[in-house]
């Protein structure tokens, strides 16, 4: 079958596009091995987890693989249209057809030393196959945000495959502090067509002991399966996670049978306040204030209490007895397992 040079980018533009519609490869009882030690994306051996595809002529799906050793693929199949048993239904070539390849949905070129043709059933042809194509990945972050300790915030990223074929995306999520990510969704490895975006999901959790106002990036990287060793091709974006602390305390997880910290008295305060807590059983415990940014300016107390109710003062200094401004802060109640904290106001 003969198609002028003049005619070819949009006939194959056409089998493409049909291909991806029509998908899947349907295997008949004869076909021919197609097979490559020496095929190439962009000058280099193709890399593991590539996606080859064979098209006869009419533009039937009749052949797929995905490279397992780099440089290398087949035996691959590539099967023959059975004219006998499904006269009506063509699922692929005719002995003499042109068979043409594509690598991660981009047309490869057939370099030999074999000819890229059906000659005739079960014949096994040395097919080397090169393609060249820019790849190309983008992440897009979403806005900063919060929540209260014990607790964890999910962010949508979205990957796009910006390149010109299919890519193989490895996934890596990691928190730049002390904090965890954890990527929720989708797998850490997936293939994405071109132009294509997905929305990746990542949880960071904010550990019991983050401090009012305490902050921790998360990052997301994506990797190229496509790209050379020698250039590399990955993107990432990061958010910044911030604790926050509710005035009620009303997003702290309910501890049961252990401690609870109630709302200081009275609220606002000036020039003192009264701080009550309860421990359902004896623990070493800490009861410290914070200012806004989070640092700690006063330590209350620090001990082993029996189990109890406690009632502690605080006349508004810091750790140098020196007065404080007015203004918001947090105190915190400290065990070996667990803390909770709460808001006050000092207003003079
Ligand atoms: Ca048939
Ligand atoms: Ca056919």
């Amino acid at each position: 079958m003969k198609i002028s040079l003049r005619l070819l980018p949009l006939t194959l533009l056409f089998v493409v596009l049909l291909s991806t519609a029509s998908g899947q490869v349907v295997p008949t009882n004869e076909w021919v091995h197609f097979y490559s030690a020496n095929t190439t994306l962009n000058s280099s051996p193709i890399p593991v987890g590539a996606l080859i595809d064979a098209y006869d002529p009419d533009g039937v799906h009749c052949g797929a693989d995905t490279v397992r050793t780099a440089g290398e693929y087949g035996f691959m199949n590539v099967y023959a249209d059975d004219n006998i048993t499904t006269p009506g239904v063509d699922e692929g070539a005719d002995e003499g057809d042109d068979i043409t390849f594509y690598i991660n949905g981009v047309l490869a070129t057939p370099l030999g030393p074999d000819d890229a043709n059906y000659v005739s059933t079960f014949a096994i042809l040395e097919v080397d196959l090169g393609v060249s194509y820019e790849l190309g990945i983008l992440l897009t972050a979403p806005s900063d945000d919060g929540g209260s300790p014990n607790t964890y915030v999910d962010y949508s990223f979205a990957l796009t495959n910006t390149g010109e074929g299919i890519d193989f995306f490895h996934l890596d999520a990691w928190s730049e502090g002390t904090w965890t990510a954890e990527l929720i969704s989708p797998a850490t490895t997936g293939y994405m067509n071109s132009g294509s975006v997905t929305m990746v999901t990542v949880r960071h959790h904010i550990p019991g002991s983050a401090l009012p106002f305490e902050t921790d990036i998360l990052h997301l990287s994506a990797t190229s399966a496509m790209s050379l060793e020698s250039t590399i091709l990955a993107d990432t974006a990061q958010v910044t996670t911030t604790a926050e602390t509710s005035a009620a305390g009303d997003h702290d997880p309910f501890i049961p049978g252990v401690f609870e910290l109630f709302q200081n008295y009275p609220n606002p305060f000036n020039p003192t306040t009264r701080i009550e807590f309860s421990l359902e059983r004896a623990m070493d415990v800490e009861l410290s204030v914070y200012n806004v940014i989070g640092q700690k300016i006063a330590t209350l107390t620090d001990g082993f209490y029996s189990a109890g109710t406690y009632d502690i003062e605080w006349d508004a200094t810091d750790e140098t007895g020196r007065k404080v401004a007015s203004g918001i802060y947090f105190y915190r109640l400290t065990t070996d397992d667990y803390s909770r904290t709460r808001k006050m106001m000092l207003m003079k």
